[in-house]
């Protein structure tokens, strides 16, 4: 259940109304927050017993996540090894389509829920962390998933977490992550960070995508960075496309140097 903003829940006490039922709608979220940064805390000493750096990719769906991480697994061969784990309400698409470009992945299916969290996050990295052999029991699915690779962290390495589609809730859960990126699509429009500005305002790096798309359509990259600033003044910006390749060797700068400071 997302507890903090309730998009899922079913159970009666939704439907209740008065001061007794927002002290305990209230108290739930404070405890499902406090519970989350418990297991936050837990997964920045695991990476960081591992020297290892983790990225949260946060936007709404469709912003072009996946295809940017199908381009930065090879781009990175040689120089950090990555491993990624996949958020989604369902499906294993995404977690497929990041081992076909040579990278271990395990795929975290949320159901009903609109965000990873820090205890999902938590079962996904020790998922990672063990050497290689099939048939071991998948936790999410309750299925053997002979498909997972494994990857075994040193300095240099990097897990790159896939979060849900969505604008608004994974900005409120820490996952124990190094740093955070959020994706804006050109296709967007320029008044995405205004209009959900605690997503930007956490952010360590925007990455503006799909900018091979420019010449068609009427998007304005100086208003898009003034949205920006307004809430996060000192964030960078990068133009990318995975399309073309606009941008992503600046990309995967930014990683780099993040995964060698792990
Ligand atoms: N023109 C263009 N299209 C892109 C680019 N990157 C991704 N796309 C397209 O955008 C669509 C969505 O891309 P995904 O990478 O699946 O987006 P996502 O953010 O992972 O989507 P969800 O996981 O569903 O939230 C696909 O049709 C991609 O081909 C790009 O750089 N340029
Ligand atoms: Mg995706």
């Amino acid at each position: 259940m997302c507890g903090t903003c309730g998009c899922d829940r079913t159970d009666e006490s939704a439907l209740e109304t008065g001061a007794g039922a927002a002290t305990r709608m209230l108290r739930l979220e404070l405890d499902v927050l406090a519970r989350n940064d418990e297991a936050a805390r837990e997964n920045r000493a695991w990476l960081a017993a591992r020297r290892t750096a983790a990225v949260n990719l946060m936007s709404s769906p469709g912003s072009g996540k996946t295809t940017l991480l199908e381009h930065t697994i090879p781009g990175l061969t040689g120089a950090v090894e990555c491993a990624v784990i996949e958020g989604d309400q369902e499906t294993r698409l995404d977690a497929e389509r990041i081992r076909a470009s040579g990278a271990p992945a395990v795929q975290v299916n949320t159901g009903t829920g609109c965000h990873l969290d820090a205890a999902s996050v938590g079962r996904a990295l020790r998922e990672l962390d063990p050497p290689p052999g099939p048939g071991r029991l998948d936790p999410h699915r309750g299925a053997v998933d002979p498909h997972r690779g494994s990857v075994d962290p040193h300095r240099g390495s990097v897990v790159l977490i896939e979060n849900v589609g969505n604008l608004v809730c994974p900005g409120l859960f820490d996952l124990g992550e190094t740093a955070r990126v959020v994706l804006t699509s050109v296709t967007e429009g320029e008044d995405k960070p205004t209009k959900y500005p605690h997503m930007y305002r956490a952010a360590d790096l925007i990455l503006l995508t799909k900018v091979d798309l420019l010449p068609w359509l009427a998007f304005d990259g100086d208003q898009f960075t003034d949205a920006v600033r307004q809430v996060n003044p000192s964030v960078r910006v990068l133009a990318v496309s995975a399309n073309d390749g606009a941008g992503l060797s600046d990309w995967f700068s930014w990683l780099r140097a993040l995964a060698t400071a792990a």
